[in-house]
């Protein structure tokens, strides 16, 4: 992509991915390597995080942490592992989240509720709760949140994964207010419908029924919310993108999608 010249001046330096192993987060990665951005890859599955690694490590640097968000004292034990030099993080991406299962709030599963709960609200909580004191020393930082259009509009079957990403949606207005002291960015990113393991992971692993998801239409890739990734962090140090929301030109909300 093309970053203007003045942004490349004041470019930052590194960045902290949670979920980088796959879809989003591993797309986010290959972006701002792309662009010289040194990288902290977080994820459950060391494995893929080592491809991703091999495949960008002769851009920049890449740090691997591998814990899961949804447990507390694995995310203060791995960030705080970390060296003084790599605490010093300009960009925090709080991707990892998911949706898990489909049903009427009256059949919904409980342990689908706080996979959904736990990983999606107090994942991104913890993590957020370490990186955000290393900024505030720095007085600088920018904190992206991967919401969904799933915040905005709550779906029928979806409510709990929708109920995820609308605290989503507040956490990221919340840090706005309470960061503005110092000089924090905060951008809240609303994708639609992306084409990644998403579905798979919701239908815990129906391909038939994940496949039809992204059936009849062009569905946004990874690397789409990646590239306004790229371009909302390379910003200039007084222009914040607050709220993006993302869709694919098929989709006009959560119940309009035009497929063939
Ligand atoms: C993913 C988008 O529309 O499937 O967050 O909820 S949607």
């Amino acid at each position: 992509m093309n970053v203007p010249h003045s942004s490349i001046e004041t470019m930052a330096k590194l960045a902290l991915i949670t979920g980088a192993s796959s879809g989003i987060g591993k797309a986010t990665a290959e972006a701002f390597a792309a662009l010289g951005i040194n990288l902290i890859l977080c994820g459950r599955r060391i494995e893929r995080l080592e491809e991703v690694k091999a495949n960008l490590s002769s851009k920049v640097e890449v740090h691997l942490l591998t814990f899961d968000v949804r447990n507390n004292e694995d995310v203060v034990a791995a960030l705080n592992s970390l060296p003084p030099s790599l605490k010093e993080v300009d960009i925090l991406i709080n991707n990892a989240g998911n949706a898990h299962g489909m049903s009427s709030i009256q059949e919904g599963d409980l342990a689908d509720w706080d996979a959904m709960i736990d990983g999606n609200v107090k994942g991104l909580l913890y993590v957020s709760k370490v990186v955000m004191p290393w900024m505030i020393a720095r007085k600088s930082g920018h904190i992206v949140n991967l919401s969904s259009i799933a915040g905005k509009q709550t779906y029928p079957n979806g409510a709990v994964y929708c109920a995820s990403k609308a605290a989503v949606e507040s956490i990221s207005e919340g840090m706005r207010l309470d960061l503005n002291p110092h000089g924090i960015k905060v951008t809240n990113v609303a994708p639609g419908a992306v084409e990644t393991e998403f579905s798979m992971v919701r239908f815990k692993g129906d391909e038939n029924r994940s496949q039809s998801v992204y059936q009849g239409y062009e569905a946004l890739k990874a690397e789409d919310i990646a590239d306004i990734i790229a371009f909302t962090v390379t910003r200039p140090p007084h222009v914040v993108m607050a709220d993006i929301l993302i869709l694919p030109t098929a989709q006009a909300s959560p119940y309009v999608l035009k497929r063939t």
